[in-house]
């Protein structure tokens, strides 16, 4: 028990090495899918995640030649910012999935135990999930293996911080956050919960103002960007922390553009880029996890939200793939109208 199978669906994420937590070292990234699904109450779907958004980094960026063709000509270069760059994936290794049966307590342990390995070894989990269940033991693992003082990023429409739902009881995706705060395994003020619909339960934002966690609306990133919002509210929470675990649910954007999620998330939300650009914010931070929830292929027909999904993941490794690495270097970045 606890072991992740073998076997994967498809191909692996990014088209990296098969592993098991034993082969893994310091600074390498464990990707470890996680397709449960017991504790949704809305929409299905989503224990197909892990096997969709690996088929999605086949297939982002350069239509999939970015990563097909790690030789492709002298390399790529990003004009936003005139850094060019090659290839390389060293240190990516994918680990397979999870066993996942019909026992909330039997898994919970076992998700625990496998993110916990990853984790022990020194590596960085990075989950596929799954519903936001999994965030809860996946967390606990990254705790048992570095009781430190560890900061959490939750991008979500919803705040998760319910005491208990008539259908599941304590353990669910809609508890998970508080659990993780009653039972010590995050402090309250270490807490930044990003991108959040602005109608809340009235009970779940008395918690919220009673333990000091802070909360950034939608609504407000919409007005003043993503960097202006997250940046200090991360600072802060990352003040004196040894790292940060970031859970990233999809549901946090507006249905419109991310369809094909889990939960019936809001007509109005983050956009794709905005989402896009906290995961690149997460990859400037000292990450020691991160799992992406809520996506469910059955409801994403067009492969819209999978690929966002891999997008995401892809610009918080992006650091890691691209550098540092001998042949980078500085080039000249597009003009930006707004300069000047
Ligand atoms: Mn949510």
């Amino acid at each position: 028990m606890g072991q992740p199978s073998p076997a994967i669906q498809g191909d692996t994420f990014l088209r990296s090495p098969r592993a098991t937590a034993a082969d893994l070292g310091p600074g390498d990234v464990g990707v470890i899918g996680i397709g449960h699904e017991l504790t949704k109450i809305s929409r299905p779907g989503v224990a197909y995640g892990p096997a969709a958004i690996r088929a999605a980094t086949h297939q982002v960026d350069w239509g999939g030649s970015e990563y097909a063709a790690p030789d492709h000509g002298n390399g790529f270069v990003d004009i936003t910012t005139g850094r060019s760059f090659v290839y390389h994936r060293e240190g990516v290794y994918d680990l397979g999935d999870v066993l996942v049966g019909p026992d909330l307590n039997v898994n919970r342990e076992r998700i625990r135990e496998a993110v916990g390995a990853i984790a022990k070894a020194g590596a960085m989990p990075m989950i596929l999930g799954g519903d936001h269940y999994l965030t809860h033991p996946a967390t606990t693992g990254v705790v048992d293996a570095d009781p430190g003082k560890l900061a959490f990023l939750s991008l979500d429409m919803h705040m998760d911080l319910g005491n208990k739902v008539p259908e599941f009881g304590t353990h669910n995706g809609g508890t998970y956050l508080r659990r993780l705060i009653e039972d010590g395994s995050i402090d309250p003020a270490r807490v930044v919960i990003f991108g959040t619909e602005p109608t809340v339960f009235r009970e779940e934002w008395e918690f919220v103002q009673k333990h000091g966690i802070q909360v950034i609306p939608a609504k407000y990133v919409a007005t003043h960007g993503v960097e202006a919002t997250l940046k200090p509210a991360l600072d802060k929470a990352l003040d004196g922390a040894d790292g940060l675990y970031a859970t990233l649910d999809i549901d946090v954007g507006a249905r419109s553009l991310v369809p094909g999620t889990g939960n019936q998330n809001g007509v109005i939300g983050l956009t794709p880029q905005q989402m896009v650009e906290v995961a690149e914010h997460v990859a400037t931070r000292p990450l020691k996890g991160v799992d992406i929830v809520e996506l469910s292929p059955p409801l994403d027909q067009s492969g819209a939200t999978s690929g966002l999904c891999a997008v995401m993941l892809l610009r918080i490794l992006r650091p890691r793939l691209y550098g540092p690495h001998p042949t980078l270097f500085s080039g000249t970045a597009a003009p930006n109208p707004a300069d000047g």
